[in-house]
């Protein structure tokens, strides 16, 4: 094996397995993945990917069979293998909760008691109730966990969730969350020295990936008396960039805002007296 060469274990198809791959090529890796085949190299980085079952990829990465691995918060804790999270990535945003069926009455953790809660969370759920000393069955079930209650397998669940529908169609409501869950990229407790250099570079490109994601790009056009009262409103990586427009009277603003501000700012851009606003993706931020 090379040692120069890392390994990323990410999950072989599911939920994660589109947005893991669009990630990778987005650090501008190329792979050529051929069929079913369970591993891949990449020609322009010294990287290898492995294939698997969302669930195995702790272990594969505690035992450092991979270098890195991209999976679920979920099975990290569910696992409860030695790896290291590196990097929350953003997608696949869950939570493991614990439902009932809708018309009991629920008033905090201690309405378990007694109770029998189906799951193929065994270990969170058993660490969520130890946490709040209630005594309840763990049924520990494969798959299809929302039928439970309905078949008299048990009077509770304790399952992921993301738009709550699958509850909803099973007479289900969510009353407590165990934990909040996104995809992470982990890493294997020990990486030789060469390998961790391999590391540091994948890093810094899926964190300017990363970043670019959560920004857009914004041009304005602003009457010059309105240019402070813009800018102030922009932030930018440093400050935003003013260049004066052909119309005389006018400047051109370029800034870098965060997604998440984005209407309520172009609400007060244009109170401000901006106009023709642009907004586009960015590829890469580099910082
Ligand atoms: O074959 P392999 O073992 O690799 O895949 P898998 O079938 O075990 O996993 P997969 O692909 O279904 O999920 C992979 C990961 O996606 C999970 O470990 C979570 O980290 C994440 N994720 C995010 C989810 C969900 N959202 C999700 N909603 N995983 C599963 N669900 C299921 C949930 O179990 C329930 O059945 O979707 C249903 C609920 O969804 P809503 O939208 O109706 O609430
Ligand atoms: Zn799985």
């Amino acid at each position: 094996m090379d040692s120069k060469r890392i390994t990323l274990a990410l999950q072989k198809s599911g939920r994660l397995s589109e947005d893991s791959t669009d990630l990778i090529a987005r650090c501008g890796i190329e792979l050529r993945r051929q069929g079913g085949r369970l591993k891949v190299s990449s020609g322009n980085f010294p990287l290898d990917i492995l294939f698997l079952r969302d669930d195995d990829i702790p272990e594969y990465v505690s035992d450092g069979v991979a270098d890195l691995g991209i999976v679920g918060q979920n099975i990290v804790r569910e696992k409860g293998r030695e790896v290291r999270v590196v990097e929350p990535l953003g997608f696949s945003r869950c939570r493991l909760s614990i439902a009932i069926p809708k018309a009991e009455e629920f008033s905090g953790p201690a309405s378990l008691e007694g109770k029998t809660i189906a799951t193929t969370y065994p270990n969170s759920l058993r660490g969520y109730l130890d946490e709040h000393g209630v005594r309840a069955q763990v049924r520990e079930i494969q798959g299809s966990t929302e039928v439970a209650p309905g078949i008299g397998l048990a009077d509770a669940i304790c399952d992921l969730v993301s738009t709550g529908s699958t509850l909803l169609t099973h007479g289900l409501r969510e009353v407590e969350v165990v934990l909040h869950s996104e995809a992470v990229l982990v890493s294997s407790p020990d990486l030789s020295s060469e390998k961790q250099k391999q590391v540091e570079e994948l890093l810094f490109r899926l964190r300017s990936v990363l970043r670019a994601r959560e920004s857009k790009y914004i041009l304005l056009n602003v009457p010059n008396e309105s240019v402070d009262q813009v800018t102030a409103l922009l932030p930018g990586l440093r400050s935003p960039t003013v260049f004066p427009l052909a119309e005389s009277g006018w400047s051109s603003v370029h800034a870098v805002i965060e997604e998440g501000d984005f209407w309520h700012k172009i609400d007060e851009l244009k109170r401000a007296g901006a106009e023709g606003i642009l907004v586009s993706p960015i590829e890469k931020m580099i910082a």
